[in-house]
This record gives structure tokens, C-alpha cells and sequence, in this order.
């Protein structure tokens, strides 16, 4: 089986790397530079005409959305226990996956570009104020879940690797991120991982040789 992720350095593609990593799969990594608009490239929008990463592609097919993908790879790699074995707590999981995606990332999306959600000259500031306190209640929602435990599920799942990427993103904005002690121990202890030291070392890499590049 040929499975290759494309990626791009700081985006949500970080998900797929760790959990592929984690399930200890052999995978081909392209990267895309997202700061140079690759994405939009005429090559890249026949693989994702949405222009986002990640997308797998596993022996010639194509899969978009963090939700998929992970599914994907836990059932391939069940060995890896990526989502929990009991079918309500997985779906629970998914569920987590689902909100990471479409409740947490959007405030990220609009906090990293505000004019993409209001071009009005004057607004940008405001678009930013309401992501942050939209961030901030779905960032103590996550706090009060990870209360007194290691991660969202009785062990390491996608979900810590998806609600990590989200956290690391929110703390690359300089947010006041003090205040939530245990989504800040659960930030410490996936940097403490393995698969996320590879991540980030590769990430390094790959922004370097786009700054050679440039
Ligand atoms: N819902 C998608 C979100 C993917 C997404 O928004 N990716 C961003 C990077 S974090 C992207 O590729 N943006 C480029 C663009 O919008 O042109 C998922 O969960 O996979």
C-alpha cells in the first residue's frame, strides 16, 4: 500500500503526520507551501480542488477532512488504538475529531486571516476579538475535559494529536493560553511524544529548505 500525505508546515496537516506516525505507517511526505499560495496551483487543485491540506492519497485515491483521514488511518493501523475500540467512545471520538475541525479551527482561521471573513477596512480587529472569545470558550470546554487526566479518551487517540494541532496554533497567536492548566499539561505532555518531536523537527526542516527556496 503507497500512502502519501501532502503537507504543509504549521497547517492542520501536522494531524495526519503524528497519527501516521504513531500507527507507525510508512508514508510519503509533499510538501506545500502554503505561504506561496501552492495550494492553488492549477497541479494541486486536480488533488484537492479545495485547496486545503492534508490530503492522503492512498493508492492513487484521494482523501480530504482531518475527520476521514483519521478514521482512515485508525481502522487501517488498529494495532496503533488511534480511536477507542468500544463503538459509542469511538464515535465519541469522532465526535471530539468533528468539533476540532468545525468548532476550534474555524476561530483559528479567522484570528490567522480576518479580512477573509470581513473585507471592511476597520473590522479586522473585531473579527479578531470575537474568534479569541469564541476560542477561549471552546478552550475551556477542552480544559474541563482533560481535568485530572492524560488525554480526552482512557488513552492516546487522534483526538490529542488533532486537539494539539489546535492548541500549538492558538499559542503561535500569542493568546493568553495561562489560565488553562490542563489543556497546558496535555500541550506539554504531546510535545513529550515521539511521533510530535518527528513533526516538528520535519516541519523545521521543510520551512527551511521554502526559505532556501524563496
Ligand atoms: N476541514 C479541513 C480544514 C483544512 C484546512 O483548513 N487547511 C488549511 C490549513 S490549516 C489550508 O490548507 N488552507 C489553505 C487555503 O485555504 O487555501 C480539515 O479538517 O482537514
Amino acid at each position: 500500500m503507497k500512502i502519501v500525505l501532502y503537507y504543509g508546515p504549521i497547517a492542520c496537516s501536522l494531524v495526519p503526520y503524528v497519527t501516521l506516525t504513531e500507527a507507525k505507517a510508512e508514508f510519503e511526505v509533499r510538501p506545500i507551501n502554503l505561504a506561496k499560495r501552492q495550494q492553488m496551483s492549477p497541479e494541486y487543485l486536480k488533488i484537492n480542488p479545495k485547496h486545503k491540506v492534508p490530503v492522503l492519497e492512498v493508492d492513487g485515491k484521494l482523501l480530504t477532512e482531518n475527520v476521514a483521514i483519521q478514521s482512515w488511518i485508525a481502522h487501517t493501523f488498529p494495532q496503533a488504538r488511534l480511536l477507542p475500540a468500544d463503538p459509542w467512545q469511538e464515535l465519541k471520538a469522532i465526535s471530539m475529531l468533528a468539533w476540532c475541525s468545525s468548532g476550534i479551527h474555524p476561530f483559528l482561521t479567522r484570528i490567522n486571516a480576518p479580512a477573509r471573513v470581513c473585507d471592511v477596512p476597520g473590522t479586522e480587529a473585531s473579527v479578531k476579538k470575537l474568534a479569541t472569545e469564541g476560542l477561549a470558550e471552546t478552550f475551556q470546554i477542552a480544559d474541563d475535559m482533560l481535568a485530572g487526566r492524560e488525554w480526552f479518551f482512557d488513552h492516546f487517540t487522534a483526538v490529542d494529536a488533532h486537539f494539539f494541532w489546535c492548541y500549538r496554533r492558538a499559542s503561535q497567536f500569542e493568546l493568553p493560553l495561562a489560565g488553562y492548566k490542563s489543556c497546558n499539561a496535555h500541550f506539554e505532555r504531546m510535545k513529550g511524544r515521539a511521533s510530535v518531536q518527528k513533526v516538528l523537527a520535519y516541519e523545521k526542516d521543510v520551512l527551511a529548505q521554502f526559505a532556501k527556496a524563496a
